[in-house]
């Protein structure tokens, strides 16, 4: 029988909570997962699937329809094979964890406007912004976990949704010596953080991986995008990242070439 098939980036954040979830579920080997350069205009056959859109990943069911958004396909998987839950079934625990979803957007964007960013003069309020966010998310934390790892008992959906994109932020150790501050303001979240990115079910990709591939953002260009003279994005799956030199760190000086990146 056809199995549902998801087309991803397979480094993107959005794509690796899906897989996450799966992996939880002991479900991995239940969908196919269908690779997709991001680097290359996207395929027709492709398009007509999403009917034009380009964003990833999109999930194909056995019967052939197509869900879009990775939190509206989490749902889905979760709803279709609910055993083991991984989202809360209480309700009032259900609608909290929800209210801490809500987070992911404007906590993914601060991320990612942070590392983007080339000018120095805007490096610190972008930090402030991102801090922000790890402060609203303590402040959730201590009020219905104080003492514990997780927002509840376990590894569970506002995980899943947060781990990607938290494992994405070490282009910002990389590139911007970006690190939590200490104190009360930020201890939980720091604690929930490492537990999350040490979680068995959460190793799709790794540090090494992450600053070699995002390097690109790192310089102002997002979503496979060419850099100013060069041929080649640091999105590439060929030459293999693990073959090619840690990137230099000096993003706000400086483009690095396709050579130094070890992209030819
Ligand atoms: N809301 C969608 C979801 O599924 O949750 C987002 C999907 C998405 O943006 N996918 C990207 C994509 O397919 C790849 S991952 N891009 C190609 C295209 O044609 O749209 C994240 C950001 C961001 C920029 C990039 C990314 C990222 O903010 O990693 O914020 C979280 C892209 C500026």
């Amino acid at each position: 029988m056809q199995k549902p098939i998801i087309y991803h980036i397979p480094v993107c954040p959005f794509s690796q909570r899906i897989e996450i979830l799966l992996e939880l579920k002991g479900l991995r080997d239940a969908v196919d997962f269908h690779v997709v350069d991001i680097t290359k205009p996207r395929e027709d056959w492709l398009l007509q699937k999403s009917r034009g859109t380009t964003a990833l990943p999109i999930m194909e069911t056995e019967d052939g329809k197509i869900l879009k958004e990775s939190l509206v396909i989490l749902r889905y998987i979760e709803e279709r094979f609910p055993d083991p839950a991984v989202a809360r079934t209480d309700p009032y625990e259900r609608a909290v964890e929800r209210f801490f979803i809500t987070g992911e957007g404007p906590f993914g964007m601060a991320g990612y406007v942070m590392v983007m960013n080339r000018d120095r003069a805007k490096t610190e309020e972008k930090r402030e912004a991102l801090l922000a966010r790890y402060r609203w998310m303590n402040d959730q934390l201590m009020q219905h976990n104080p003492d514990g790892l997780w927002l509840f008992d376990q590894f569970g959906l506002a995980e899943c949704v947060y781990t990607s994109l938290m494992m994405r932020f070490w282009f910002l150790d990389y590139y911007e010596g970006f690190e939590l501050p200490k104190g009360p303001d930020y201890d939980r979240v720091a604690r929930w953080r490492d537990a999350c990115l040490a979680h068995p079910a959460a190793q799709q990709v790794s540090f090494d991986e992450i600053v070699k591939l995002y390097y690109d953002y790192a310089i102002g260009a997002g979503n496979g995008a060419l850099p100013e003279g060069r041929n080649r994005s640091s999105f590439v799956f060929d030459p293999d990242w693990r073959g090619r030199p840690m990137p230099p760190k000096d993003k706000y000086d400086r483009i690095a070439t396709d050579a130094e990146l070890g992209l030819v």
